[in-house]
């Protein structure tokens, strides 16, 4: 059987070491700050046709909720004008965009979802 290596974690660089006037030397260890990337909401819009019941599965089958979730969330878009399905990385909301707008033209109902970022 094949052994696991011991992962080690990633260690921040260190400045180049100072001397001071007291001859000591001197050093910092700097910790690396990395951004968090920019996330994006699928933003699901309402409209007169496309029934309810649709919208329900489209919400459970390519966001991943349950039965009751989908069932608030359509309530939420079909009162309010719209409501945010899921937040993703960029790649991954564009494809839940296609794969949605996909499952509407092929059902006929006009269906529309967006991806935009958050907090923006
Ligand atoms: N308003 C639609 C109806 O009354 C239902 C609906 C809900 C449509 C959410 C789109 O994103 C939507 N049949």
């Amino acid at each position: 059987m094949a052994t696991k290596s011991p992962v080690n974690p990633p260690v921040p660089p260190v400045q180049q070491p100072e001397i001071d006037e007291g001859g000591s030397v001197v050093l910092e260890r700097r910790t690396q700050k990395v951004p968090p990337p920019q996330m994006y909401q699928v933003v699901m819009l309402n409209d007169d046709y496309t029934p309810m019941e649709f919208v329900v599965v489209v919400i459970q089958e390519f966001f991943g909720k349950d039965m009751d979730e989908a069932t608030q969330i359509m309530l939420k878009i079909h009162l309010d004008g719209k409501g945010v399905c899921g937040v993703y990385s960029k790649d991954v909301a564009a494809t839940k965009v296609d794969q949605v707008l996909d499952a509407a033209n092929k059902a006929g109902h006009p269906l529309k979802c967006i991806s935009e970022p958050t907090n923006f």
